[in-house]
């Protein structure tokens, strides 16, 4: 499963595009962009477990970081502020990570 297969490339390529500038990621705006918020939450979970490298289950700091590249080999690495800040707003828990539930949480916020 890779993500052109849940999300359309054009659609990855205009949302990453659209943050190509430092400090500019808005992760409710690039959920939109990159087409996610019509999604399934089985869609959704899908696309999760693509952002899991290490299928550890959760969406930890490092893989956080380079969420743009889950999308898109293109995508860049989002600067230390635009993490802790992406990870405020996912980790409802707080342990300092994001599950599968907390991110379909986050789409659905959207
Ligand atoms: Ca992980």
């Amino acid at each position: 499963m890779s993500m052109t297969d849940l999300l359309c490339a054009a659609d990855i390529k205009k949302a990453v595009g659209a943050f190509a500038a430092v400090d500019s990621f808005n992760h409710k705006k690039f959920f939109e962009l990159v087409g996610l918020k019509g999604k399934t939450t089985e869609e959704v979970k899908k696309i999760f477990h693509i952002l899991d490298q290490d299928r550890s289950g959760f969406i930890e700091l490092d893989e956080l970081k380079l969420v743009l590249k889950g999308f898109t080999s293109e995508g860049r690495a989002l600067s230390d502020n635009e993490t802790k800040i992406f990870l405020a707003a996912g980790d409802k828990d707080g342990d300092g990570k994001i599950g599968v539930d907390e991110f379909t949480a986050l789409v659905a916020e959207c």
